[in-house]
């Protein structure tokens, strides 16, 4: 009965993961929304399906939880099958007089559902090494490429150091990868304990405060791949969303070429740019140029993004207004203030920010 109750949770678990991946599909149609025609070309909507894998160590945890699965069923269509033998084959009738036969103590069986289980855990423990060496590498795969992940409550910056030599390319919440090439992931946090989490592409590796953690990627498709922070951070924690573009060699060498040309500078929207310099966005936020603020999302290419607040809506200028007109009404919660900017001042500073191309 122990086994059926094991595979019985893992049903459960099994309904559950479906139903909260549904839930997470309606939440994610609304982030998937092409608000540009074309953008959303590859977009596997909300897929967070582990069985979906597209990456190499996402096939490898695919397969353990396979084998997992094959035999937990085995288990249960074995046990359950004994019993309902039990049941029918030894039901009490007019024929049965006094107890059945008493196996208290029986040797064999005894033998039988200690070395059984015994072996079972062997084989899956020797399994799970096995994956685990597999998908935990020590070192960077040759031609990797290199991201350093930080997490934040509640959002993720991501840092390239080496894709072009001698500048490290700052971004916010959306990483670009190119397809077929190792990404090689160094994690650590800002603050508490975040998950890194794309089902699709790799396991969940935690983000710790002063310690550095990694794990790697290598996308077979080019395609829109989603996420989500797997370890709970705090408030905002469900609105920590992760968003992988893998696109081709020649779009991510354009990406990263764009990524580091400098800040735009648009005379017509000089005031703006005073009003951002003025307000207390620039403590909070970079602008390459212009301020120098490390709390919030580097904001240099901010346009270039797909979606805002770490997932919670895209990126377009009602949304970006309503942003920063109340960032709480978006995401309550989170750690931008609503700094109460008064009509012009929120126009000027949306019309800023939208030249950040
Ligand atoms: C106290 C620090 C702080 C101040 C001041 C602040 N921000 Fe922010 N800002 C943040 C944080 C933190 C986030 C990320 C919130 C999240 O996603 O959870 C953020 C997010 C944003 C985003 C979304 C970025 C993205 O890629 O999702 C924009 C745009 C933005 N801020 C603009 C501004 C502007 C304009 C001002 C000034 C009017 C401002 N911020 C003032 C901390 C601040
Ligand atoms: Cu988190």
């Amino acid at each position: 009965m122990r086994f059926s109750c094991v595979v019985f949770f893992l049903a459960a678990c099994c309904l559950c993961t479906a139903h909260s991946a549904e839930i997470s599909t309606a939440a994610s149609t609304i982030i998937c929304a092409p608000d540009q025609p074309g953008r959303a070309a590859g977009i596997h909507a909300g897929d967070l399906n582990i069985f979906h894998s597209a990456s190499l160590p996402a096939h490898e945890i695919r397969e353990l939880a396979w084998l997992v699965i094959a035999i937990s069923a085995a288990i249960f269509v074995v046990v359950e099958g004994v019993l309902i033998w039990s049941i029918i084959r030894f039901r009490k009738s007019e024929h049965t007089a006094g107890d059945p036969v008493q196996v208290f103590g029986s040797n064999p069986i005894e033998l039988a559902w200690t070395i059984i289980p015994c072996i079972i855990v062997f084989v899956l423990a020797l399994a799970t090494v096995r994956t685990i060496r597999e998908v935990e590498l020590e070192s960077p795969p040759a031609g990797a490429l290199a991201v350093d992940v930080i997490g934040h409550q509640w959002w993720w910056e991501y840092r390239l150091p080496g894709a072009v030599p001698g500048s490290t390319v700052v971004t916010a919440n959306e990483l670009i990868a190119p397809v077929g090439r190792p990404v090689w992931l160094s994690l650590r946090s800002a603050d508490v304990i975040h998950s890194w989490w794309v089902p699709r592409l790799a396991g969940k590796t935690d983000l710790i405060p002063n310690h550095v953690n990694h794990t790697w990627f290598q996308a077979e498709q080019e395609g829109t791949y989603l996420g989500q922070c797997a370890e709970y951070c705090g408030t905002q924690h469900a609105n920590m969303l992760l968003r992988v573009r893998v696109v081709s060699a020649e779009a991510f060498d354009a990406w990263i070429h764009a990524q580091l040309q400098p800040t735009a500078i648009d005379a017509s929207v000089a005031t703006g740019r005073a009003h951002f310099l003025q307000l207390a966005c620039m403590n909070c936020h970079t602008i390459d140029g212009v301020s120098s603020g490390g709390f919030g999302p580097n904001l240099t290419h901010l346009m270039s993004r797909e979606t805002i607040g770490a997932g919670v809506a895209p990126l377009n200028p009602q949304t970006l207004r309503a942003w920063i007109d109340d960032p709480q009404n978006l995401k309550e919660g989170c750690n931008m203030p609503s700094l109460k900017l008064d009509p012009a001042q929120l126009d000027s500073v949306v019309a800023y920010l939208l030249t950040l191309k």
